[in-house]
């Protein structure tokens, strides 16, 4: 066993291991998920209708292949956050994104709530919180951190914190926060599965 693991380890660094992620991106409707899924996977920016039923797709961040599910926010759809992480055999393996629209100030409480109750119930999943559409007068970072009420001393990618948390913020229009949003999953897969 030893060995083998050893083995693995060594296949793995030097690379000839396919990396494999999964991650669920959550959040209130309208905050741009499904836009940013399709940024991250086709590199495209389209209108969309809001979410109704969950879609997956893939995208790759440096060598790791994700497995994306985008759950849909409407008030009727939130339900299915808690099954999809309760369904999730390892929830230390699963990366969770929850999307917050910067611009939107009218939804912070609600968004809020809903991110204090899904800290709760994922199990100590590391948790991305992006704030979206920066192309557009809103939020900074540290405001949000601030709306939200999160610890900020708590934030980071830190792999010795009891839970990885961070906050980012992203343009899926204008890509602005995309390459560091896919090194960010990409260094939090390889500290979450050491
Ligand atoms: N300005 C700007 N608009 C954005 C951005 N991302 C998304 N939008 C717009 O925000 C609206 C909602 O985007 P969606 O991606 O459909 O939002 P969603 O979170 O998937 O919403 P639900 O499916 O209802 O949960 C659309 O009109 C998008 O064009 C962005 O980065 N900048
Ligand atoms: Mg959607």
């Amino acid at each position: 066993m030893f060995l083998f693991d050893w083995f693995e380890a060594f296949l793995n660094w030097l690379g000839f291991l396919k990396k494999e992620g999964s991650l669920i991106i959550i959040g209130l409707g309208n905050a741009g998920k499904t836009t940013l899924l399709q940024v991250l996977s086709k590199d495209v920016l389209k209108a969309h209708m809001p979410t109704q039923r969950p879609h997956m797709d893939h995208f790759v961040a440096s060598n790791v292949t994700f497995k994306a599910w985008d759950l849909g926010g409407q008030q009727g759809l939130r339900a299915l956050w808690r099954n999809y992480t309760a369904g999730s055999s390892d929830s230390s393996k699963l990366i969770v994104i929850f999307m917050v629209d910067t611009t939107d100030p009218q939804q912070l409480g609600e968004a809020k709530a809903e991110l204090h109750d899904a800290l709760e119930y994922t199990n100590g999943a590391p948790m991305l919180i992006v704030g979206s559409k920066i192309d557009r007068p809103g939020l900074n970072r540290e405001q949000l951190i601030q709306a939200l009420d999160l610890n900020s001393h708590m934030l980071g990618l830190n792999e010795n914190s009891p839970r990885i948390m961070d906050v980012l913020m992203v343009s899926s229009v204008s890509r602005k926060g995309v390459p560091e949003l896919m090194n960010w999953l990409s260094k939090c897969h390889s500290i979450s599965n050491k």
